[in-house]
């Protein structure tokens, strides 16, 4: 499996400001959501530091040495109650509408079952034989010289998936809290022991897209890193049967599990 240079790759960059380009139809969203909340935020600390501006040059001890008495105000009162909550309404509709948009995919195309473990992923797909495998960081003393911008994100296995396809992610953990988070993706939710927790993605380009275990998870966090590898429907096609081969020592082991866990 290739791995693309830094410079296809959704990574972060060093003095990075804001967000990575987004590339899946939630993270677009997402992006739309913060400018607009980005820009009523602005609007409202500038309609703030206005009015702190004026009061100190207008009200000040020189300008006005008598202080006015004033303890109430029927009509501001109303205004500073109901304005709040009207831009509270306006940020919270489409906070709320994006919040169910990313929780489920209404029709995925296919279903990829992550388990986080210490420290490590496991990738299952459900819908081809049970194809499973284990996705571990690169070391940083192992990354060829190209790859060096790919430092604790490269992996060994990367997780593939066909572009424009949804991808419905089905998660959980094997013993902690981890948090399987792919920023480009919109992806970020808790893998949780016990508990299959949904979600989705689709890729809108073919290339490579990091992310990380969120939540500290032990002495190997730092080790637990994401690389999405979105490929052409041809190109996934081809994968899955040389994957299906070269993971099959896998399948006897997981089947020996279940027949033990069977028997007790
Ligand atoms: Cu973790």
């Amino acid at each position: 499996m290739g791995l693309s240079a830094a410079a296809q790759a959704q990574v972060p960059h060093p003095w990075q400001m804001g967000l990575q380009a987004p590339h899946s139809s939630v993270q677009s969203e997402m992006q739309s959501l913060n400018t607009f909340v980005l820009w009523i935020i602005i609007a409202i600390a500038a309609f703030v530091a206005g009015l702190l501006l004026y009061v100190i040059f207008r009200f000040n001890h020189k300008r006005n040495p008598v202080p006015s008495r004033t303890s109430h105000n029927t009509v501001i009162e109303i205004l500073w109650t109901t304005v709040p909550v009207l831009i509270l309404i306006v940020i919270a509709i489409p906070s709320f509408r994006l919040v169910y948009y990313q929780d489920r995919a209404t029709h995925p195309d296919l279903t990829v079952k992550v388990t986080a473990h210490q420290w490590y992923w496991e990738y299952n797909y459900p819908d081809q034989d049970g194809l499973d495998f284990q996705s571990y960081m690169i070391p940083e003393k192992q990354l060829k010289p190209e790859q060096r911008a790919l430092r604790q994100l490269a992996v060994d296995n990367p997780l593939v998936v066909p572009v424009g396809k949804s991808v419905r992610i089905l998660l959980t953990s094997g013993d902690v809290l981890h948090s399987f988070f792919i920023p480009s993706l919109g992806v970020q939710r808790y893998a949780i022991p016990g508990r299959m927790i949904e979600t989705w993605f689709d890729v809108d380009k073919p290339g490579d897209y990091y992310g990380e275990c969120n939540q500290i998870c032990g002495i190997n966090h730092d080790g637990m890193s994401i690389q999405v590898h979105a490929v052409s429907q041809a190109d996934y096609a081809q994968w899955l049967k040389d994957a299906k081969a070269r993971f099959s020592e896998t399948l006897p082991r997981r089947t020996a599990r279940v027949q033990l866990a069977a028997s007790r």
